[in-house]
C-alpha cells in the first residue's frame, strides 16, 4: 500500500445560499470561468478558522488540483480517496464525476476512484456542510464547538489488487510465561505471504511464518514465550508485518501494525488489567486546541499526552467522539488507557431507523479503525442520553450488543448522568456516571451519601465516575474561606473533595476529571465563560495552568479520612425512595439542571444563527 497525500493549499468558497449544486460548482470550468473570490486554505483545517467565518454553520466548497507522481496502473492497483475526518456531511466529485457522500464528522471514510482518476491533471471538488440536523449524530444541541470542514488528512491510497482487509490482532495471556496472538483477516484475491512479529524492545523478529490465502476470511494463532505485557507502567509494543511473497526481489509490505499484549477484564466488581486490579485515574479531552481548532499538530498532541502522563493520570477519555488516530498512536507508546465514544449525545432522534443506522455505522467504523491499539480499553455508545425513554433504551442496548459482537475483548458501556432512575446501567459492563455535584446542583459534602445511595441497583459491577468538575476562569483568584464559583480555588476544592471521596469507595474503579483544557462552546456564555467551557485544568491554548494543575499530582491518590460509613444507609435510602426515584431524578434534579441548560442552549443557538 502506498499513500499520496492531498494535504496542502486548497481553494475554498462559502455557499451561504446553498446554490453550488444547482450551479454545478463541481465542474472545473464553472469555477474557473467565473470571477468567484476563492479563499486559499491549507487543508486539513476547519473553515471556521477563516476570518469572518468563525461562527459559520453551513456549506463550504473545496477545490484541489493534483497529479500523481507515477502513471496510474489500474490493472495492478486500486485507487481510493480517504478522508480521515470531515465535519459533517461530505460530498466528493473527481474530474466532474460524483464519487460519494458521507455523513458524520469523526470517523474516516473512503471511496474507490478508479473510474475517474487520470494520470495527468485531476480536479477534486468537495462540498462540506456542517449544518446541525435533528436526525444527525450528534443532533442539534451539544456542548462543544461545531468545527466544520475537512479538518483531518486527505490521502490517495494505492492498493494492490490482491490485498488484506480488516486485519485484527487479539492477544491473550495464557500463563505468566506465554501469550497467544490471534490474527484474523480477509483477503481480496490470492496472496502468498510471510508474516513476522517484531519485538521493538530488541528490534528483532521473534516469530515468523508463511501462508497462502485465497479470497477468504482466514485466521491463525502464534504463541510466544516470555511476553512483555503492555500496561501504563510499561507500554511494551510489538509489530505485525505481512509481506507479499509473490514479488521475487521486491519487499512489499502488505500490512503492518503495532500491537500490545494486554487484557482488560471486569470481574468480581473490579477492573483488571493483565490480571491485576486497576483504578483508572484520568481526565477527559476534547479534540481542540487554539489557535489550531481540531487540526492539532502531532507534536502538540504529543505534548498534551506527555503532560497528562506526567501529572500522574493513567487514562484519558476522548470526549465525546473519536479523535484523530494520531492520539492513539501516542497513547500506545506512552502507556495511557483510552476510553472511546461515539457522539450519540443528549437528545438524538432515537425513534429514527436512519439515525440508528448512522450510529451503528460510526460504532463499527470506530471499532474497525482502532481495534489494534492496545491503549483503547472501552467503547461507549452514548453520553447522557435519555435512557428513561423506551426508544432511547432500545437504541442504546442495540448499540451495546453490536459493539460486543464486533469486539468482545473490551469494556462496552454508555455514560449516564441519571442518579437513581437509570435502570439500564446494569446492562453495561461497568456503570458509568457523570454528575456535577457541588457545581450544577447539590453540595459537595453530600456526594458520598448520594453515591452510596444510587449505586444500589448495580452492586455487582464496577462504577466509573466519568465526569465531574467545576469551571474556573484562569486568573480569577480568591483568598480566604468560601471561594466563589468560577474561581480557581473553588475548582481546586471541588476536585480535591470529589477525588478523595471516590478514591475511598472500593466500588469505584475509576474517575475522570472534566476536562483537561477549556474548550469553545456556544452554550456557555456568562462573564467567566464567554463562549468557553471553563472546566479545564488548563486554558484553551494550553499555556495557562490553573491552580488545580499544580496540586493534582498530590491529590490523585488522596483518600478521605475514615469517617462515618454511609454504605448501608445508601441502600436503605434506595429502598425507601425507590417508588419516587424516577420522579426525584427525572423531574427534580435532572429537570432543574436541564432547564437551566436548555435556556442557555437556546440563547447560544439563537446568537449563533443571528449574530447581530
Ligand atoms: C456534561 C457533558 C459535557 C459537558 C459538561 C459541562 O455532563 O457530558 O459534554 O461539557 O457536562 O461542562 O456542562
Amino acid at each position: 500500500m502506498q499513500t499520496y497525500s492531498l494535504n496542502g493549499q486548497w481553494q475554498c468558497l462559502p455557499d451561504e445560499n446553498d446554490i453550488g449544486i444547482e450551479d454545478k460548482w463541481f465542474l472545473y470550468d464553472k469555477i474557473k470561468d467565473r470571477n468567484y473570490h476563492l479563499i486559499p486554505l491549507k487543508i486539513p483545517n476547519s473553515f471556521n478558522l477563516i476570518d469572518g467565518y468563525d461562527l459559520y454553520e453551513g456549506v463550504f466548497w473545496f477545490f484541489y488540483e493534483f497529479e500523481l507522481k507515477n502513471k496510474v496502473d489500474f490493472s495492478n492497483f486500486d485507487y481510493q480517496i480517504k478522508f480521515k475526518g470531515s465535519n459533517y456531511n461530505t460530498r466528493v466529485w473527481l474530474n466532474g464525476f460524483f464519487i460519494g457522500e458521507h455523513e458524520g464528522g469523526f470517523t474516516p471514510f473512503k471511496f474507490l476512484i478508479n473510474d475517474h482518476l487520470k494520470s495527468n491533471r485531476n480536479y477534486l471538488v468537495v462540498r462540506v456542510d456542517n449544518t446541525r440536523d435533528k436526525d444527525g449524530i450528534p443532533s442539534i444541541y451539544f456542548d462543544w464547538f461545531n468545527w466544520g470542514g475537512i479538518y483531518r488528512d486527505v490521502d490517495i491510497i494505492i492498493l494492490n489488487k490482491n490485498r488484506f482487509r480488516d486485519v485484527r490482532i487479539t492477544t491473550e495471556i495464557l500463563t505468566r510465561k506465554s501469550a497467544k496472538i490471534h490474527i484474523s483477516y480477509k483477503v481480496i484475491g490470492k496472496i502468498k505471504f510471510e508474516w513476522q512479529i517484531i519485538d521493538y524492545y530488541n528490534n528483532e523478529i521473534i516469530e515468523n511464518g508463511k501462508r497462502t490465502t485465497v479470497f477468504n476470511r482466514d485466521e491463525f494463532s502464534i504463541y510466544i514465550n516470555n511476553p512483555r505485557l503492555w500496561s501504563p507502567q510499561s507500554p511494551a509494543l510489538y509489530q505485525l508485518q505481512i509481506i507479499d511473497l509473490s514479488l521475487m526481489n521486491k519487499r512489499n509490505i502488505l500490512f503492518q501494525s503495532d500491537f500490545g499484549i494486554r487484557k482488560i477484564e471486569v470481574r468480581s466488581g473490579g477492573l483488571y488489567l493483565n490480571k491485576k486490579k486497576i483504578k483508572l485515574k484520568g481526565v477527559s479531552l476534547h479534540e481542540e486546541l487554539l489557535p489550531y481548532g481540531r487540526t492539532i499538530p502531532y507534536n502538540k498532541r504529543n505534548e498534551d499526552l506527555q503532560r497528562i502522563k506526567k501529572i500522574g493520570f493513567n487514562s484519558v477519555r476522548t470526549a465525546h467522539y473519536p479523535h484523530d488516530e494520531a492520539l492513539l498512536e501516542i497513547a500506545d507508546k506512552l502507556g495511557l488507557l483510552i476510553l472511546e465514544e461515539i457522539p450519540v449525545y443528549w437528545d438524538c432522534n432515537y425513534k429514527s431507523r436512519k439515525t440508528f443506522k448512522l450510529a451503528a455505522k460510526m460504532l463499527v467504523n470506530l471499532i474497525g479503525r482502532d481495534y489494534n491499539h492496545p491503549s483503547v480499553i472501552w467503547w461507549s455508545v452514548g453520553n447522557e442520553i435519555p435512557t428513561h425513554k423506551k426508544e432511547c433504551a432500545k437504541f442504546i442496548e442495540n448499540l451495546m450488543i453490536l459493539a460486543k459482537n464486533h469486539d468482545s475483548s473490551r469494556i462496552v458501556t454508555y455514560v449516564s448522568r441519571k442518579l437513581t432512575s437509570d435502570l439500564m446501567r446494569r446492562k453495561g459492563d461497568v456503570a458509568a456516571l457523570n454528575t456535577y455535584f457541588g457545581w450544577y446542583f447539590g453540595v459537595m459534602k453530600m456526594l458520598s451519601l448520594i453515591l452510596d445511595w444510587i449505586r444500589t441497583p448495580v452492586l455487582n459491577k464496577p462504577w466509573i465516575f466519568t465526569e465531574f468538575g467545576a469551571g474556573a476562569k484562569f486568573g480569577y483568584r480568591h483568598k480566604g474561606k468560601n471561594p466563589p464559583k468560577f474561581s480557581e480555588e473553588y475548582q481546586l476544592a471541588l476536585l480535591d473533595h470529589t477525588i478523595k471521596t471516590i478514591n475511598s469507595k472500593e466500588y469505584f474503579s475509576g474517575w475522570f476529571i472534566w476536562i483537561f483544557r477549556d474548550f469553545k462552546t456556544i452554550l456557555k456564555n456568562n462573564t467567566y465563560q464567554q463562549g468557553f467551557n471553563r472546566k479545564g485544568i488548563v486554558g484553551e491554548k494550553s499555556t495557562e495552568k490553573k491552580l488545580i494543575y499544580y496540586h493534582l499530582p498530590k491529590i490523585l491518590n488522596k483518600k478521605r479520612k475514615k469517617g462515618f460509613n454511609t454504605k448501608f444507609i445508601g441502600i436503605i435510602l434506595w429502598i425507601i425512595f425507590f417508588p419516587f426515584s424516577h420522579f426525584i431524578t427525572t423531574h427534580l434534579v435532572t429537570l432543574i439542571t436541564t432547564n437551566v441548560d436548555k435556556k442557555t442552549y437556546k440563547r447560544g443557538i439563537q446568537r449563533l444563527l443571528n449574530p447581530n
